[in-house]
């Protein structure tokens, strides 16, 4: 039949699951003849067209099929040779270790990844009921030889010395030198235990002692790489088990290892460990964003697919936004993960079950649900004799994360459940990024050559990416003049196609480069820097983030001097205005706003600090980011992209150096707004931008939309606010010429007379806050 019109109906009683099941079953007993890799992913041109619908259960929304019932997993269990005996209940580990709580921010001050994570989860399973019927397992100290298979000497002693007396002084400091990272006394007991946990769950699993484990462990460790930690990760818990597993014990029979990263974000760390390594088959479908989700790096992308012998054991699939559901992720195992499992037929499976994709999470912007979560491990099962360990990494809402994992932990216990949660529709940009991972990895997974439905019924994007189509409604906006013609015929499809286009551009210009490297006589410096990857850098970040956020709209409201548009136009241009004394670096998309637009915000305009290098002394406009509605001020807007709203930010911050060696500007290699931060602002109303904490205004606020577009502005933090109260900070007026800038934006705006606009500054600065 065709797949499509059976798409929308309920549940096929017991049917593609089940299938799929025995299909796996057969498979596994069929399989014998391996060629000299012993797992050439050429042997699935044997195998059933595992990934061609409907055999193969959803072409799209989740649950056309049920994950199968009790029996039908024992008896699949069974089939293919499973520990499990048959009509025994599964034995399922669950390590709980509450040591693995000492690690907390040295202050207490609030972080996502606290250990209240690993409590509420305990709770959870124990007000189910689910924590008495799994193997209760306690945490075990890693040895330091099965860190070091992937980690360096050197990181090894920083994290077993972080939490000692000697560290007292400096830790802090230490733990600034890397990227999200804390450290307290409990820090070293902690990753040593979390690693010991994993390595120890997934070795009993591997030994048949068990049918599948859980290990509750923080902090998480897909970040963390060979010689730094990262991400809030210190070791990296999955890979050190998984080279425990190859190299350690050879008489458990694993040779090959999948690896499943759920979590939202990119398992960097891990990807790089086994990159060259045939024996491990890395999976991570995580937000990319186009390079600007974290950890912001361009490795995540789906042309990172292994080297060397490890060429085709590296999938990336790389979701292009936020608020994908339990249909987006459906789809990738369904048409990425499940075909190649089932040709690479792993030992086992070690899942990086990070819980930040779910709904509800803080970090993460999209909407697993409890039963999505289920389904994609149920669904798991049918591989490696369903010998699954799951490593807890990231999630951050209590809730949620205790919500998924205990639906897991039931789905392990072999539970019969059905998936009761609203269906969905993949998004267009899914099925895009899948064919994009597909069209990657053919070549080593003929599986994957197959066409994909078409005609599926797909959601468009998120509303915060869908970029200005001109709306006819633009009365209010003055300088329409301005608009170029190119802006008003873009669509979703174009912009995807441009990054792409410019995506492969960059690809042929780094091959050139490499090529032109390699030959030239300065080589030598390439040798010291060990082997040429040649993988490194392929995908050029800064470049992807802008091409991507340059295609998106934001209105910027301005209360300050960039009110006054000749002086906004220096952020944009560059160059300098009357009573400026230092020059604006300008943005890298120099083109003019799309529109001017005027409004009143309720928010309370003041004049903080003493004096700006810009303006000499006196001091700037704030506006409180608490709402007030007995308060009015004016706001300027201009509709520019995010790309250049980001320049703006940088320059506000002081955060574009001038190299004086090459005469090169040097802004931020990734923006502090993209699409992940339009949606939380969106949603929160208010994001203080933790990387620039410190900074004046580092505080962007949503006042509202306007045309379907986010207003936005910057300021400063309420902590700055409650600073100016207590008089900890100055309040100060403006100085003549700071003034007369925002008067002349007022008059010239047609907002107000010259003088009602005096006074607007005035008494906007005689008040107290
Ligand atoms: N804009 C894990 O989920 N966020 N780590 C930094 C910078 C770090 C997440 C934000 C997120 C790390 C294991
Ligand atoms: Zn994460």
């Amino acid at each position: 039949p065709d797949q499509n019109s059976e798409s929308p109906e309920l549940p096929l009683p017991g049917g593609a699951q089940r299938q799929h099941a025995q299909a796996q079953a057969r498979t596994h007993k069929t399989r014998g003849s391996t060629n000299l890799r012993g797992n050439q992913p050429v042997q699935s041109s044997r195998l059933p067209h595992r990934d061609a619908p409907p055999q193969f259960s959803t072409p799209l929304c989740p649950p056309v099929s049920p994950p199968p019932g009790r029996g039908d997993r024992r008896r699949r269990m069974a089939a293919a040779g499973a520990a499990t005996p048959v009509g025994a209940a599964p034995r399922v580990g669950l390590l709980y270790d509450d040591r693995m709580c000492a690690h907390a921010t040295p202050d207490g001050e609030k972080h996502p990844e606290n250990p209240e994570r690993l409590r509420a989860i305990r709770r959870k399973l124990d007000a189910e009921g689910v924590a008495s019927r799994c193997v209760d397992m306690k945490a075990k100290e890693a040895k330091e030889k099965y860190i070091a298979s992937v980690h360096t000497p050197n990181h090894i002693k920083l994290i077993r010395d972080i939490s000692s007396k000697e560290y007292d002084y400096r830790r802090n400091k230490t733990a600034r030198k890397f990227n999200s990272i804390y450290f307290n006394e409990g820090s070293s007991e902690s990753a040593f235990l979390a690693a010991g946990s994993v390595i120890e769950v997934a070795e009993k699993v591997a030994a048949g002692e068990l049918s599948s484990a859980i290990a509750l462990v923080r902090p998480p460790g897909h970040h963390a790489e060979h010689n730094e930690p990262m991400g809030f990760c210190l070791f990296n818990n999955v890979a050190i088990a998984a080279n425990y597993l190859l190299n350690e014990r050879p008489d458990l029979g694993i040779n090959k290892i999948l690896i499943v990263d759920w979590d939202v974000h990119h398992g960097n760390g891990t990807q790089k460990m086994f990159y060259s390594d045939p024996r491990v088959l890395f999976f991570s479908v995580h937000r990319f964003d186009y390079g600007s989700f974290y950890p912001c790096e361009g490795d995540a992308s789906h042309c990172f697919i292994g080297e060397g012998a490890g060429e085709g054991y590296n999938i990336n699939v790389p979701w292009e936004h936020g608020k994908c559901s339990d249909a987006d992720y459906v789809a990738a195992w369904d048409h990425v993960l499940l075909p190649i499992a089932e040709a690479f037929d792993p030992d086992i499976i070690l899942l990086s079950a990070g819980f930040d994709a779910a709904m509800g999470d803080p970090l993460g912007g999209c909407c697993i649900t409890p039963d999505g979560y289920a389904l994609l491990l149920t669904k798991l099962l049918g591989f490696a004799k369903g010998r699954i360990v799951m490593a807890l990494e990231g999630g951050y809402n209590l809730k949620s994360i205790a919500n998924s994992l205990c639906a897991c932990t039931k789905v392990l216990l072999g539970d019969n459940f059905t998936y009761n949660s609203p269906r969905m529709q993949p998004f267009e940009s899914t099925w895009r990024v899948i064919q994009m991972v597909r069209d990657e990895l053919k070549a080593y997974w003929p599986v994957l050559s197959s066409k994909l439905p078409d005609n599926v019924p797909l959601r468009s994007a998120p509303s915060y990416i869908e970029p200005y189509a001109s709306s006819g409604s633009e009365s209010d906006v003055e300088d329409v003049s301005e608009l170029p013609d190119a802006i008003s015929s873009v669509n979703v499809t174009q912009v995807v196609d441009d990054v792409l286009s410019k995506h492969i551009t960059m690809l042929k210009l780094d091959e050139d480069n490499l090529a032109t490297k390699n030959t030239s006589s300065d080589s030598v410096q390439a040798q010291d820097d060990g082997p040429v990857v040649a993988s490194t850098r392929i995908y050029d970040l800064p470049f992807t983030w802008r091409s991507a956020l340059s295609k998106v709209y934001v209105w910027y409201a301005s209360f300050g001097s960039n009110m006054w548009k000749p002086r906004f136009l220096c952020y944009i241009e560059g160059g300098k205005v009357d009573g400026m004394s230092i020059s604006c670096f300008g943005s890298h998309d120099t083109s003019p706003p799309r529109g001017t637009m005027w409004k009143t915000v309720p928010h309370r305009l003041f004049f903080g600090r003493s004096s700006t290098p810009c303006w000499g002394t006196g001091g700037v406009a704030f506006l409180n980011p608490e709402i007030n509605y007995n308060d009015e001020s004016y706001v300027c807007m201009y509709k520019i992209t995010l790309e250049q709203f980001n320049d703006v930010l940088f320059q506000e911050n002081r955060l574009v150096k001038d190299n004086s060696e090459d005469g090169k500007l040097e802004s931020p290699s990734s923006p502090l707004i993209g699409l992940s931060e339009i949606e939380s602002v969106s949603s929160n109303k208010a994001l203080h931008l933790e990387p620039i904490k410190d900074s004046w205004y580092s505080n962007v606020l949503h006042l509202g939309e306007e045309d379907g577009l986010p207003i936005l502005t910057m300021t400063c933090p309420s902590t700055a606010v409650a600073q100016h109260k207590s008089g900890e900070l100055p309040l100060a007026p403006p100085s003549e010429t700071y003034s007369a800038t925002l008067i002349k934006g007022l008059v010239e705006g047609k907002q107000l007379d010259a003088n009602e606009a005096a006074n607007y500054i005035s008494s906007a600065a005689a008040r107290s806050l």
